[in-house]
């Protein structure tokens, strides 16, 4: 009799757009939904801290380096509220490195390829960011309250990274030659890789019907890929470039741009470890985990050190 109530509860708070609070009874499932997708979005924003940091010794003023950092810092921040949020559902963050650095984890399948330029700096803040942003603007409506706070922030500094990259790529489209083409080889590399961040076609997503229903998700993958085509196919327009796709096309009849087909094959190969860069992303996270356990040991014992001062100025 209890379950049940709890169940009608939770389901009418759902239907009345009422947040569910980490006190709250939510069913298993939903908890563990939760769970795999904040962990894999703060694993995403960890690992994505890698591609961009390494153009940081190499950026090409003053200005763009201290913005560069900036934005990387920014990553840091947003994985560390996103550990928080995952938190709240009952798992210690240890549990989620381990998950992150044995490989069971999954992270977004776009960190997965290399840096080649600096062009990818503003290929990364314009399509990588731009597509990120298309897909948490919606997540700030998402029924769980941790996750759903924690977007407002990170989209407010989603929208600032998508901007600068915009901005990279708009100096360099009207620079040199040289310059341009600099800037229309980085599209064409990370063009494909940006529109598989959304994942796999609906009827090839296992999880989307469910976390649908549970207001996790407000759009389904395919929704939120063609809403972000369609506005990167006007954008491109004022870079004086083009995307890497023949069959780009504005459909008058269904008001969205028609586009060719996506390399389902790469994707599930990057995603199941064998990207371009997979290997290197995981040992540069393990090593930094490492390297940091110092910092973790001297923190732990520095906070056990005022327990006992506060237990003995108490006693
Ligand atoms: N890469 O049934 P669905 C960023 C997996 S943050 C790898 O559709 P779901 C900021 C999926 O996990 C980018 N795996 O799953 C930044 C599932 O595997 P599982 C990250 C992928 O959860 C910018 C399986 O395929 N953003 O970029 C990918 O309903 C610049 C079946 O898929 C988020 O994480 C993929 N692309 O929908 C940082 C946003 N796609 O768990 C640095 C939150 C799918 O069964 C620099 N997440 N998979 O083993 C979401 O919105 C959802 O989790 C989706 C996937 C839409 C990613």
């Amino acid at each position: 009799m209890q379950i049940i109530n709890e169940e009608k509860i939770f389901a009418d708070k759902i239907d009345e757009e009422i947040k569910i609070e980490p006190k709250d009874w939510m069913p298993d499932q939903y908890r563990k939904t939760l769970i795999r997708q904040i962990s894999q979005h703060a694993h995403s924003e960890i690992v994505g801290m890698l591609p961009e940091a390494n153009w940081i010794t190499r950026a090409p003023t003053l200005r763009r380096k201290a913005t560069l950092i900036a934005k990387v810092q920014d990553e840091a921040g947003h994985g560390l509220y996103l550990y928080s949020a995952a938190e709240t559902l009952n798992i210690s963050r240890d549990e989620m490195l381990k998950q992150l650095h044995s490989g069971k984890a999954k992270y977004s399948s776009i960190f997965n390829y290399p840096t080649l330029t600096w062009a990818d700096m503003g290929a990364i803040g314009w399509l990588v960011d731009g597509a990120a942003i298309m897909n948490q603007v919606p997540l700030c409506r998402c029924s769980y309250g941790p996750y759903a706070r924690a977007m407002i922030r990170i989209c407010k500094e989603e929208s600032f990274h998508q901007r600068q990259g915009f901005e990279i790529l708009l100096t360099l489209s009207k620079g040199s030659k040289a310059q341009k083409q600099m800037a229309q080889d980085a599209i064409n590399r990370w063009w494909w890789p940006s529109i598989m961040m959304f994942g796999p076609n609906d009827d090839a997503s296992p999880h989307s019907k469910q976390s649908m229903e549970w207001k996790i998700k407000r759009f389904s993958n395919d929704e939120l890929r063609q809403k972000f085509i369609d506005v990167c196919a006007e954008q491109v327009k004022i870079l004086g470039l083009v995307l890497p796709d023949e069959k780009l096309k504005w459909n008058e009849e269904t008001k969205h741009y028609d586009f060719g087909e996506i390399n389902w094959e790469e994707f599930r190969n990057v995603v199941n470890g064998n990207g371009p860069c997979n290997k290197e992303r995981l040992e540069a996270r393990v090593k930094a985990h490492e390297d940091g356990a110092w910092v973790r040991d001297a923190a732990a014992a520095y906070s056990e050190k005022r327990k006992s001062r506060e237990q003995k100025a108490v006693a």
